[in-house]
């Protein structure tokens, strides 16, 4: 609620963290049963972390493993996280940011680094942060720009807390949340306060001296720059007032003493009473001389005046436009600030009138209006200072003092257990741990690198279909290959003449020359062709193809066996044979022959391509013999292969049995005839 700086300056020059006091000693021994002096001091980073041991560690009894050892918080301010907010409930700016208090890496250390100081093993679980119940930021310097609340934070062992400075000016806070973030050493002056609920607080009499209400240095300023009276808004009221209390404050409490927020505010209201601050509402131009300003440009009454010298100026369209910005609470924000930057930049005259104003910039002037709709209205033909509520001082009164009167009060406060300065993240070593933030990052950056490597897929690509050209063909060269985009050496497959071919590209060379180098044809075909058939029956008919009954292998169907004819179905070449049984009778005297061709028929051209003879003149060697024919032919897609017998002697016949086979298979085919 009310301000607070409990405030040593000398004693803050180290560091460390420091158990406050004895009495404090006690509370940790009594309610923690921790043994108050520190075991070790950690190095972390560029401070140190307090060690401690638990009472019971002492006990005869105490098995290592069960020895517990706690830390105090490592108070490490995530200064990245610093925001200005507005807190909605207090309608309050203020600048809000996290205080890491540990995290697995510090708990991790801690329990290495007690394993080293003890000569046993200390295992995560025997380390914890020192249990408090509450917490509190405070300041050890004073601040006319900020505030801090009083009222303690429950802390239940979080990793890390929000807490936040309270702004007198939403601008401030915008400007603190950039110092933090980018220089936040120079928070150095703040520290954590630690305390236990079961702690009872303790009472105080002080005097509240109207010499140290005056010497602050709110009151001092008024002083020199007004003379009997002055007037104050009620922010700058709260401001003097703060400002007065956590004086009195600091002079008169310890360093960890933590004064109620009930207190505070008597402190807060008997000031106010010393200073006989008394309130007004008032309508009067000769009262704004009176009226403190942080910026005089921004005060009510040369507000209006210049509104109403520039309202002038405008055309009547325009003139209806202002005063319903003025009177449109609705607008608000953007909008409203960008339909009166409109409005002044459409009449150069009315521009010099805020240039004069010593409104320059776009932001001068977003600032002026937002600054006029809190303090100026329209009252239906002019522009007028709203009804403000001011605080009146009499500061006649003030300089001779006489009238004023020191007052005592009972102020009630804690002590806090532990007193921490906060910590920054200035070596490598530490670092805010913040899941979430770590996720976040992570996500960044899974989304950057795949962003980066969509953006680096894209341009080779690109690169790539750039040189690409459509050559309309098979590839038959490396050249080819190039012009359609292959930038890998390696063995590629190309058209050949007849067959497809093995070469091998070698892209790394800057020409075409000399950068394909063959390596073979390829064997492809575009169907298998096999066969293998028999006879069963003995044949005699001549001048017709034999046909055969058995087939035993016939892939790709080629083979005709009813009528005897192969049928190439491809260009290529193919292996044939034939071999078989003749039986030549021994009944005639005359000579017994048989006489067998292999029969191409292309184009119709039908001719013989080879024979096979068996003949016998002796009768008594009559009997079965055997012929055989090989071949490879080069065969056009629909030749006809076929065998038939020419001639023979009367009786001869080929014999079956399975002892008549024909055979043929493709050796390769000439794929480019395929295509
Ligand atoms: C006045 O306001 C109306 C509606 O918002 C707008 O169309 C018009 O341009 C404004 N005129 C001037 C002169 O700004
Ligand atoms: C002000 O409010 C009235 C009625 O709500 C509306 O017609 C007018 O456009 C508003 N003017 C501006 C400048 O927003
Ligand atoms: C201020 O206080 C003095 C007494 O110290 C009194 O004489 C004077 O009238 C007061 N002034 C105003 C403006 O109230
Ligand atoms: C994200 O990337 C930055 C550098 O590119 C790196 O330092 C950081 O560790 C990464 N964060 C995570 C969570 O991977
Ligand atoms: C990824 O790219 C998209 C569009 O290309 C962009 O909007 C986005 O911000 C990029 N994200 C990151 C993390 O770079
Ligand atoms: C994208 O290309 C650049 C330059 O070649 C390289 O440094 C970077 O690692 C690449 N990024 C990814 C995600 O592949
Ligand atoms: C490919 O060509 C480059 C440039 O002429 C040469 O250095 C390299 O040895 C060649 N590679 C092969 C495998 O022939
Ligand atoms: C085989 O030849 C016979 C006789 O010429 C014919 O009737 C039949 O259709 C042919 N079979 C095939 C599969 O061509
Ligand atoms: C409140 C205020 O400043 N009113 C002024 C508006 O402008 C006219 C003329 O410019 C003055 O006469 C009023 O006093």
């Amino acid at each position: 609620m009310y301000p607070l700086f409990v405030a040593r300056l000398a004693l803050f020059a180290t560091h460390l963290l420091t158990l406050v006091c004895s009495s404090d000693s006690d509370t940790l021994r009594e309610k923690l049963r921790i043994i108050p002096n520190e075991l070790c001091s950690m190095p972390y980073g560029s401070f140190r972390v307090n060690i401690y041991e638990h009472a019971n560690n002492k006990l005869e009894a105490a098995n290592p493993n069960d020895k517990k050892y706690v830390y105090a918080p490592i108070a490490l301010l995530d200064h990245k996280s610093a925001v200005r907010c507005i807190d909605n409930v207090r309608k309050q700016a203020e600048v809000r940011f996290r205080i890491e208090m540990w995290n697995e890496k510090v708990e991790n250390e801690v329990a290495k680094y007690v394993s080293k100081i003890v000569g046993h093993q200390v295992n995560d679980h025997q380390v914890q942060v020192i249990p408090f119940d509450k917490v509190i930021l405070t300041s050890t310097m004073p601040s006319t720009a900020f505030y801090l609340t009083t009222h303690w934070l429950p802390y239940q062992l979080q990793k890390s807390l929000q807490f936040s400075l309270l702004c007198f000016e939403r601008k401030v806070c915008d400007q603190l949340a950039v110092e933090m973030r980018s220089n936040p050493e120079q928070f150095g002056y703040f520290k954590l306060f630690f305390g236990l609920a079961s702690q009872v607080s303790q009472t105080k009499d002080i005097t509240i001296r109207i010499a140290n209400v005056i010497s602050g240095q709110m009151v001092q300023n008024l002083l020199q720059q007004f003379d009997e009276q002055v007037f104050l808004t009620a922010n700058d009221e709260k401001r003097l007032l703060t400002d007065t209390t956590t004086n009195i404050l600091i002079d008169t409490l310890e360093d960890s003493d933590m004064v109620s927020s009930i207190s505070e505010s008597e402190i807060y209201n008997t000031v106010k009473e010393m200073l006989s601050v008394t309130t007004v509402k008032e309508k009067n131009n000769q009262m704004w001389e009176w009226v403190f300003w942080n910026d005089d440009n921004y005060r009510p009454d040369k507000m209006s005046y210049t509104l109403n010298k520039t309202f002038k100026k405008l055309d009547a369209e325009a003139q209806r436009n202002m005063s319903e910005l003025y009177q449109n609470f609705s607008v608000v924000g953007s909008e409203g600030e960008a339909n009166f930057l409109e409005l002044i930049s459409t009449t150069a005259s009315v521009k010099s009138e805020f240039t004069r104003h010593g409104c320059t910039s776009n932001e001068d002037l977003a600032n002026f209006y937002r600054e006029s709709k809190d303090y100026v209205e329209w009252d239906g033909d002019k522009f007028v200072p709203k009804l403000l509520t001011l605080s009146k001082i009499n500061l006649t009164q003030c300089r001779d003092k006489n009238p004023l009167q020191d007052r005592g009060i009972r102020v009630r406060y804690s002590t806090a257990v532990l007193s921490a300065p906060i910590n920054f993240v200035q070596h490598a070593d530490v670092t805010i741990t913040d899941e979430w933030h770590n996720l976040r990052l992570l996500v960044a950056n899974v989304t950057r690198e795949l962003n980066e490597t969509r953006a680096n897929l894209t341009s080779e690509l690109q690169a790539r279909t750039s040189r690409m050209e459509t050559i309309d063909k098979i590839p038959t060269s490396c050249a080819d290959l190039r012009r359609i985009g292959h930038i890998k050496s390696g063995l590629f497959l190309v058209m050949g003449n007849e067959m497809v071919e093995t070469v091998y590209c070698n892209f790394t060379k800057p020409d075409d020359s000399g950068f394909q180098k063959w390596i073979g044809y390829t064997d492809v075909k575009s169907a298998p062709c096999y066969f293998y058939v028999q006879r069963n029956y003995g044949f005699d008919q001549t001048e017709t193809p034999i046909p055969f009954d058995r087939e035993v292998l016939n892939v790709g169907g080629a083979m005709n066996l009813t009528s005897g004819i192969f049928t190439a179905a491809r260009t290529g070449k193919y292996f044939f044979s034939f071999t078989g049984l003749a039986f030549l009778p021994g009944h005639s005297s005359s000579r017994a022959y048989f006489n067998v061709v292999l029969y191409k028929e292309s184009d119709l051209i039908k001719d013989y391509v080879g024979r096979g003879y068996s003949d016998e003149n002796n009768i008594e060697d009559r009997g079965y013999e055997t012929f055989s024919l090989q071949s490879i032919l080069h065969l056009q897609a629909r030749d006809n292969i076929w065998l038939q017998i020419n001639g023979m002697s009367h009786g001869v016949y080929l014999s079956g049995g399975a002892y008549t086979h024909f055979n043929g298979w493709k050796l390769e085919e000439e794929i480019s005839q395929s295509l």
